[in-house]
């Protein structure tokens, strides 16, 4: 029991630690508060977006396994290709991350049907030609979903395995466009957390960021951005959505509200009434694929 107990304070300290101090300007709930701000259109997506067509074809999703420099394993990742794959063309890159409960399964397997919602968009000609890899966010040597809130290092963790060796994987064993302004980094929840800081972080590498949901290792956006001007000329598009029945909020809009008052193009979506659920996320992926790599 008394085990247990240590466990959980101890994970509750490493969260505190590497995903919220940075975040927390203001004592310990004044990061926690929800910035005022005048949210972009919400547009429902079409009818179907996310079902299964018949008649159109089909892309195909692959397991590969890489040797990760920063961690020491072998890990996984997932690979969407589209219906279109051609070794002769050249693909942009989508990254597209997970949440605190997840692994380079959670898109496929629990309800973001990201092959279906591409597999869709291609066929109505909506999205430029893309792989989407979906890695495993949880940078450590056991990354199994038992992690949970445990596992938040893990996740702040994961820019030296993406850049160091995932990305170099995917440039040399498909055919892509490894310069930024033809890769894109997205993601649900920590996932979307992930996607702003590494993003933002690393803008000689991607051009397009999209953060779903993005939980408290969202960074706070005076550390995000400490160069307005930089930021202003080098990122193409800066998109986020969240539910508005979500607790998360507030990491989205103290972003939205600094870029606004900053001049920085900045999307901000509130999904009506929704919370943090793969609704909105599968609304995050439609639409942040048909803005990139245009
Ligand atoms: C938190 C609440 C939620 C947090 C992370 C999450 C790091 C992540 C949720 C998810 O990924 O679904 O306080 O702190």
């Amino acid at each position: 029991m008394k085990k247990v107990y240590f466990a959980a304070l101890l994970s509750l300290s490493l969260m505190t630690a590497n995903a919220q101090e940075p975040n927390i300007p203001m004592g310990m709930f004044g990061g926690m508060q929800n910035t005022n701000v005048k949210f972009d259109e919400y547009k429902a997506a079409p009818q179907g977006f996310d079902k299964e067509r018949a008649g159109i074809p089909h892309g195909k999703v692959q397991l590969i396994e890489y040797e990760s420099k920063s961690v020491g394993t072998t890990r996984k990742a997932n690979v969407y290709l589209p219906p279109t794959y051609d070794a002769k063309k050249k693909y942009s890159v989508l990254y597209l991350l997970h949440g605190i409960g997840g692994d380079e399964w959670e898109w496929m397997n629990d309800g973001g049907v990201p092959n279906i919602i591409m597999d869709n968009l291609y066929a109505d000609k909506k999205v430029a030609d893309m792989i989407v890899v979906m890695p495993n966010g949880r940078a450590a040597k056991n990354d199994s979903r038992a992690g949970g809130m445990g596992s938040a290092a893990a996740f702040g963790e994961f820019d030296k395995d993406l850049i160091g060796s995932l990305m170099p994987y995917i440039n040399s064993h498909f055919s892509v466009y490894t310069d930024k302004n033809h890769t894109a980094i997205a993601g649900l929840s920590m996932g979307g957390g992930q996607s702003l800081n590494f993003g933002l972080g690393n803008l000689d590498k991607f051009a397009y960021v999209g953060g779903f949901s993005s939980a408290p290792n969202t960074m706070r956006a005076a550390q995000l951005i400490p160069d307005v001007d930089k930021v202003k000329k080098e990122n193409k598009l800066l998109w986020m959505v969240c539910g508005g029945a979500d607790g998360l909020m507030f990491n989205s809009t103290q972003l939205k509200a600094f870029c606004d008052e900053k001049g920085i193009p900045c999307v901000l979506i509130q999904y009506p009434e929704e919370g943090h659920n793969f609704v909105v996320w599968k609304y995050g992926l439609y639409n942040f694929a048909q803005l990139i790599f245009k």
